[in-house]
């Protein structure tokens, strides 16, 4: 048949149209910048994502839900606590690498670096989010992370001291080294480094850390992040990492506590704090959810990404706590609804490591009914429910 003269025009226009639709930019195809500008595509497209998701969900987070429950230990590969009450792993998976800068084998709670690695693989690969955080020794004096008796200015120290910013270094040389070994799907053509939301230097506002408020100055915290980031980046070309600011809950009270120590928005992608205090009885749930709705709004004024990034009732003591109290702050209202995930801490071994020290419930807990009920609401996101968001659309 031949093709009528008057219709030539039009099928110009169809296929004009049609070159234009290739062309369009997906929503989520805008220019986000990163703290790091190389960082590679999946993380690229973990950031994007989760800007994009947190606009209808939140995701749910667990610390070290694979390696350990309030009853189990390494032994049955598979098992959560959150898994065997809910039939879903958590969305987001925290890990801790405390001990890593010692050369050790194991965490400082016992956690075994190799078996980390394997468990991060096993979360990723599922289409979990990885997010690690770091109770660091202290470099000045060999204590723990939380040795601050008798001020011994470790910051200062190992910025300015020769000898001791060398084995600085070093230790963040052990992270380097693990953050370059988690790779997903290995020897095959989809071989890449695992994306991980990095979360050094927390609850930076409180004092209870050697790099806390009255151990250094707002400059030398912002000095020791940023070196922190330049050097990883920089010079060790570590480009798997998304970076979270998380000082202690009362910071998000008010914009003034909560910058006075940010690292700055070229050194920080996400926004977030951890709150233990407000969520438990005597509940000041006004006060959680006035700071998640700062926390949003601080995040959403310069393009980061607002995140819960630790809290939890331990042994959760309220049968209702789930709905009652997390899910009715998270759900108050259209601005709490858009920070991107919460993530309660770890379920210590009753057997082998702390007592009643456990943040979400197992089964036969008297609050696991209502953790199913807060894992089936439309707004929280457990790993089931995750569609793939390493891939940019
Ligand atoms: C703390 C407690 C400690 C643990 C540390 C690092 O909040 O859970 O028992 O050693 O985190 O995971």
């Amino acid at each position: 048949m031949k093709l009528k003269w008057f219709l030539l025009p039009a099928l110009l226009i169809i296929l004009f149209l049609f070159s234009q639709c290739e062309n369009k930019p997906s929503p989520l195809d805008r220019d986000v910048s990163l703290v790091d500008p190389n960082a590679t595509t999946q993380t690229r497209a973990l950031f994007m994502n989760l800007d994009h998701i947190r606009h209808n969900h939140t995701l749910f987070g667990h610390q070290d839900a694979l390696a350990y429950g309030v009853h189990w230990r390494n032994d049955e590969p598979g098992r959560s606590d959150v898994f065997e009450v809910t039939g879903s792993y958590p969305g987001v998976y925290g890990w801790e690498i405390g001990d890593i800068e010692l050369g050790a084998s194991e965490n400082l709670d016992n956690v075994n670096f190799d078996q980390m690695r394997g468990w991060i693989r096993e979360g990723y690969e599922r289409g979990g989010v990885i997010t690690i955080s770091w109770h660091m020794n202290n470099p000045a004096t060999g204590g723990d992370a939380w040795n601050v008796e008798d001020d011994h200015h470790a910051v200062t120290k190992i910025l300015h001291d020769g000898e001791l910013h060398e084995n600085f270094k070093n230790w963040l040389d052990t992270f380097v080294e693990f953050a370059n070994s988690l790779v997903a799907f290995p020897g095959t053509e989809n071989e890449h480094l695992i994306p991980v939301i990095f979360r050094p230097y927390h609850e930076n506002t409180g004092s209870w850390f050697w790099w806390g408020a009255d151990h250094c100055t707002p400059e030398e915290y912002k000095k020791l992040w940023r070196f922190t980031v330049e050097y990883l980046r920089d010079e060790k070309g570590v480009h798997n990492l998304l970076w979270a600011y998380s000082p202690a809950g009362n910071a998000a009270d008010s914009e003034e506590t909560y910058f006075n120590r940010y690292p700055g928005d070229d050194y920080v992608d996400i926004i977030g704090f951890d709150d233990y205090g407000s969520v438990r009885q005597p509940y000041q749930l006004e006060r959680f959810t006035n700071r998640i709705r700062t926390i949003v709004n601080f995040a959403e004024a310069r393009n980061k990404i607002p995140a819960i990034t630790e809290t939890g009732y331990e042994t959760i003591p309220d049968p209702q706590w789930w709905t009652g109290t997390l899910l009715h702050a998270l759900d108050h209202d259209s601005t709490t609804r858009r920070i991107a995930y919460v993530l309660v801490w770890r379920n210590s071994n009753n057997a082998t490591d702390r007592q009643n020290h456990y943040y979400t419930p197992y089964p036969g807990h008297p609050s696991a009914d209502d953790f199913i009920e807060f894992r089936n609401h439309p707004l929280i996101v457990f790993e089931n429910d995750l569609s793939d968001i390493y891939t940019i659309p």
